[in-house]
Parts: structure tokens; sequence; C-alpha cells
């Protein structure tokens, strides 16, 4: 009755794979379970397991039981004494579906393996970010931290308590009325501007030559080597996190009563207990609510102070997480929906060297485009000469590309075992590639720069962007391919050629049509009534930015006081030092320079100049704020607008040199930062208050 199954059979070439993926994936999983240094991203990793499984599954009797598909984490080390987990620790299913469909799959699996129909209500879950670190047990006994353990294979992790001891977040001690015996589980690990700190000072110490620290390529990894770390002095030194998530082994209430019914409760009962749980764990009721969670989560995940690879969600009744159980290791109740990678591999196609508007020279690896945390990714600054020389990246390398936060995104390593050879070792040109012109390092300095100024026709053409910038003079419509083309076919050399541009050598120029060229007529036209702050700031003066501009716009008044102004004079001005003085001085001595304003306000560049506002006006100069979260009546750009108004400065990130963080609604990591650096914090009325000048 039964057709005879079809067995396939592997061919030579699918054999050899088989067995060299076997090969790769044990040897990888050591470097990143055992040894905390992958060779790979945790992508490509993935990929290749995925690989593996699908040969496997095509070829099920070629499945050996020690392939790396039939064991789930790592083995503990040796140095570390084994623990048994009185309760399995769980790993959870992961939906590689990164789109809306990987939560709508969980809801309806879950809504049929309990038997409901679509006119059944929606089922109530608890969402929650899903942390990049490394998972953790710990055991307290009546109220008393005894033990810390990694999850290691779910049956049997390290004792890592020691360790875990120095991290400042978990309470050794929990108040009366705890349960006898609590284990919490969670996750360790490392905020994403402490890991910055860390590597720059392990850099530090290698430049330094005290002895050979090793940097670290993300936090994730940062954060595991400190808890694998054999001298708990060390792991003290190493800023790492935590989040409560679960539990293990539990005492239950006498006669009987519970402790809690929802998982949300659960979290709630941690929290009071002193552990750390993440504020942004939320409720969601049903499949699109998940969605929008997904969704929210995501368009905050580079601004959040740590890495994410996804979110959990879990069904919030706890008898209905009993009912629906567990497949072997994995829950029914629970999964971890994923964003996408922020770690890549791709090939170095080519290494360019960019001059910027200061001249400054900047090595940049031009890549494979490859996709990487949600964006398509095809350079990589590699910053200067030193960070090129230490990273040893080459044209042909196959490199880790990451992209997390808003940060550009970096080269973070070589796979060296994959490297040509003869690849070249990449070396910094002493000469300015657009000009010729030789270029300098100067003592003390990272950069090289090109020493042709002006004369250089990549100076020349960030000097023009950067003029008609919007947060400049603003010429609507003038990027960059239209500068190229300006500035390579000769019509503009300086800034006043801009507005001596006419329609006929315009659309002599290759694809612009009569239309574009009278756009840009008209949008220079319109640029020339602009405001003295904007019109300072577009002159690209090193050092002088934005707020500086506006410092100085309000403090002089006048365009001819700052020119013709000392450097003691500008000295007087909230926020110019020493080098910011000397540089405005140095630019207006250039009888150059001078020209070209006079040219600009020939060809009828005007602003409208008040009466100097000797700093008189500037209760906040010299403080720094930075701004989070939500206020209830000002956006962030009013209140920016307010505080550089009075003279203080805005920054994006708290560290020991802000003063005041003013933080609304929803303010995350950069409050508990600024808790921790002892920075004072404003709420919106506290900052008006401050702006009154009545504090
Ligand atoms: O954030 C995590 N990495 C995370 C891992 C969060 C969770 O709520 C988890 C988890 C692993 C297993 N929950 C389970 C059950």
């Amino acid at each position: 009755m039964s057709e005879p199954i079809q067995v396939p059979t592997a061919d030579a070439a699918q054999l050899q794979r088989l067995q060299w993926l076997r090969a790769e994936l044990h040897r990888h999983a050591h470097q990143y379970y055992v040894l905390d240094a992958p060779l790979l991203p945790d992508a490509e990793f993935d990929r290749l397991f995925v690989e593996l499984q699908h040969l496997e599954a095509r070829f099920p009797t070629l499945v050996t039981a020690d392939s790396p598909t039939q064991r789930v984490g790592g083995k503990p080390l040796e140095q570390f004494e084994s623990v048994r987990h009185r309760v399995p620790m769980l790993s959870i299913r992961t939906e590689t579906d990164t789109e809306a469909s990987g939560a709508l799959h969980f809801d309806a699996r879950v809504r049929r393996e309990l038997g409901l129909s679509v006119d059944d209500p929606a089922l109530e879950y608890v969402a929650e970010p899903k942390f990049d670190g490394l998972a953790m047990s710990l055991r307290y006994e009546n109220g008393i931290l005894q033990q810390a353990a990694t999850r290691g294979d779910g049956e049997f992790g390290e004792d890592v308590t020691r360790n875990i001891r120095t991290i400042g977040q978990i309470p050794l001690r929990l108040p009366s009325g705890v349960p006898a015996v609590l284990e919490v589980r969670g996750e360790v690990y490392m905020r994403r501007d402490d890991f910055e700190a860390l590597n720059a000072s392990q850099r530090e110490k290698i430049a330094g030559g005290a002895r050979l620290e090793k940097t670290f390529v993300n936090p994730r990894n940062a954060a595991a080597g400190a808890v694998r770390q054999l001298d708990p002095a060390v792991a003290a030194k190493r800023p790492l996190s935590f989040f409560a998530y679960g539990l293990g082994d539990l005492t239950q209430r006498p006669e009987g009563k519970l402790w809690f019914t929802t998982h949300m409760q659960m979290l709630q009962q941690l929290r009071q207990w002193g552990l750390p749980v993440c504020k942004l764990v939320a409720i969601a009721q049903g499949a699109d609510a998940l969605v929008a969670y997904h969704a929210r989560i995501g368009a905050q995940r580079d601004s959040l102070g740590f890495d994410i690879d996804g979110v959990v969600y879990k069904v919030n009744d706890l008898a209905l997480q009993q009912r629906l159980g567990f497949v072997t290791r994995e829950p029914r109740w629970a999964v971890a929906h994923k964003y996408p990678a922020q770690e890549q591999m791709t090939t170095v196609l080519e290494i360019d060297v960019q001059v910027g508007r200061t001249g400054k020279l900047t090595p940049v690896a031009k890549l494979a485009p490859v996709f990487v945390g949600g964006v398509t990714v095809t350079n990589a600054t590699l910053h200067n000469e030193d960070e090129a020389r230490r990273k040893d990246v080459r044209v042909g390398d196959a490199v880790v590309v990451r992209r997390a936060g808003d940060v550009i995104p970096e080269v973070v390593s070589v796979l060296l075992e994959r490297r040509a050879e003869g690849a070249q070792p990449f070396s910094m040109p002493r000469i300015c590639p657009v000009c010729g012109s030789v270029a300098v390092r100067e003592e003390g300095e990272a950069d090289y720069r090109c020493s042709g100024g002006l004369f250089c026709s990549a100076q020349r053409k960030q000097a023009i962007l950067h003029f008609a910038q919007r947060r400049a003079v603003e010429v609507d419509g003038l990027g960059e391919k239209l500068v190229d083309q300006l500035v390579d076919a000769g019509l503009v050399r300086t800034l006043p050629d801009l507005y001596r541009l006419g329609l006929t050598s315009l659309t002599a120029l290759e694809r612009m049509a009569d239309k574009s060229a009278s756009n840009l007529l008209q949008a220079l036209l319109d640029s020339r009534q602009t405001t003295l702050p904007r019109f300072l700031f577009g002159l690209g003066i090193r050092h002088v930015g934005e707020a500086t501009a506006k410092a100085l716009a309000r403090h002089f008044g006048t365009l001819d006081a700052i020119m013709d102004g000392s450097e003691e004079s500008l000295l007087q001005v909230a926020d110019v030092g020493p080098i910011v003085a000397q540089s405005i001085r140095t630019f207006f001595d250039q009888a150059h320079n001078r020209e070209v304003v006079e040219q600009l306000r020939g060809c009828g560049v005007t602003w409208t100049e008040g009466p100097p506002q000797a700093s008189a006006r500037a209760p906040l100069a010299g403080k720094t704020f930075v701004i989070t979260g939500t206020l209830p009546t000002m956006g962030r750009e009013d209140a920016k607008a307010l505080i550089e108004a009075a003279g203080g400065k805005v920054a994006g990130s708290v560290s020991k040199k802000t003063h005041y963080l003013v933080a609304g609604a929803e303010a995350g990591s950069k409050l508990d930062k600024a808790r921790e650096l002892g920075v004072a914090v404003l709420d919106e009325s506290g900052l008006k208050e401050l702006l009154s000048g009545s504090t």
C-alpha cells in the first residue's frame, strides 16, 4: 500500500561540503563559545549552520551524533566549576523572518495550539527587547546571592559567581519576604557607551605599550569576555549591566498561594525586589500589537544605548504557558523575533582617500554592497592613518562590517585566514590624491591634511557645499553632483562665482535642462537674504560651528566688528577659547578671505545686523546640556535654540562634562547615565527657570 521511500544519496561534492561545514562550524563554535573570540559575524555563522541543516534534512542518513546541529550552545570551559541548573535554562525559538509576518506566525501558531478559533478574543502577550548579551542565572537563597551561572548547554553551566558579584546593578541581597530559593534569569550585557570607553582605554594601553590588551569587536563579546575572566579584579573593571527577564527555581508560597499569575506580574515583582527590569517591556493584545511593538522598538534600536538583536514575545498568562509547554528545550509560549543583523561580512574592493573641506585626508574602504543594520552599506571609514594601520585592512580582504546605533559603518575586523596571498598593506599617500599638493601630518595630530587650500578642487567643492547647506546660507538644490559639475567645468572657483552664474553657461552643462538651470538661479537669488550666524557658519572657518557662529553674531552684532575683533575681544564671547579665537583671527587676516566676503556682499548677499549684545544675557554660558525624551510643550529643537540663545551648548551624549540633562517622558539610557555620573537632571519647567536666570 505505501510507496517505497526514496532515500536520496549524496554525491561526492555534497558529502565533501557536509564534512567541511561540520568542521568549520565546530571550529567557529569553539572560537565563539569557549574562547569568546569569534572569527565570523553571527549572521555568517548562522548561514553556514542553516546550510548544514538543509543538507542533513535532505540526507538524513548522514546525520552524525557529533554534528554541530545536534547540540545547543557551548561546552563549559575547564577553568570554571560546572553547575547543574535545577531548572534547565531555556533557549528561545528564533523567528528569522524580520518582517511583520514573523509576529503574525507566532500568534497564529499559539492560537492553533491552544485550540482557539478566529472568533475567540485576542491573546495577551508581553513584549520585551531581546538583549544581545549572555544569559545568566542568579540563585538567591534566603535573599542572598549564592551563585551565578552561565547557560552553558542549558543543563550544566559555569559558576561565575565571583565575577558577577562585581556588577553593581545586581543586588547581592534582596529585601525580606522574598522566596527562600529564587533563581533569576536574565541577560548580562554591556552598554554601547561603556563598550566604546572600554575599547578606547584598551587601545591606549596598547599604544602606551604597557601590555598587550586586546580590543573587543562588539559589546556582546566584551561582556562575555568579562564574565569569564579568571581574575575578578579585571572583571570588576569591565562595565557590565544586567536585565532580568525570567525565573528558574522558585520556592512556592505557603498554603498553595501563588506569587504571581502572569509574566508581567512576575517582572513587576522582580523589579520591586530590586532587580533591574527593562522599562521597554510592554503588554501587547493580539498579533497587531506585536507587529506594532516590533516596529516601535525597531525604530528606537539605534538610539537605545545597548545592542538588541530582536524582540521577545511571551504569552502573558502563566497557566496558558503551562498548557503550551515545550518542544525539546524551547518553550512554545515564547519566540524571539529578529531585526536585521548589525554585522555582516563583505569584501574590500578598494581603499580610497577622500579630501574634506579643511583638507583632511580620510581613508575610506569601498565595500561590496552589503545589508547591515537595516541599510545597504558600500563605504566604511578607516578614520586616519593610525586606525587604518591598526586594523590592517587591505584591498581584497574579507571583513566584518558593523553598523550599530547612529554611528557610521565601521570595519571591525579582517578575516585574516581568508586573505589572498600578496595582498598589499595600505599606506597613506604623502600627496593629496586630488590636487597633488603635499599632505602634512602635524606633530600630535592624527590627520594628514592637503596643503593646497582652495587651490585643491576637492576642498573648493566641500567649501561650496558647506556654504550652500541648509543650516548655512541654504542654496536649495545645490548638491554634490551639481557642485562637482560646476567646479570641474571651471564655472565656479570661489563662493562669489556662484552668484555670477548665468543661464547660458549653466545650460551648456551636461544633463542641465533650462528648467533646472533657472531653478538653481532662483535658489541663488533667494539665498542672498540670510542671517549673520548662517553666513558666518557658511564661511567654513575652522572650529566655527553653528553654535559659535550664533554666539559671535550675538556678541558683536555686525560682521565688520567680528572681522576686526582682536583675539582678546573674541575671547570675551561665551564658548570661544584661544584655539577658536586664533582660527577666526587667522581667517580674517588673509586678504583673500576678506575679498570673498566683500564680493559676496557685492553680489547682494545681505542680512540684518543688530547692536552688540555683549554676553550679558548669557546665563547659561559655559554650560553643556543634553536633551532626551519628549518634553511636555517644547520640541527638542526649540529647547536647543533657547539654550543656545542663552549661551549654553547642546551635546548629543552624556559624559562627565555634561552640566545638565533635560529629561522628558520616556527618557531612556541617557537618564540612567546621568544619574550614574551624578549629572543634574532638569524637567522642562526646571529648564525654563534656568533660562529666566532665576536660579
Ligand atoms: O534578552 C534576551 N536575550 C532574552 C533571552 C530575553 C528573554 O525573555 C528570554 C531569553 C531566552 C529565553 N526568554 C527565554 C525564555
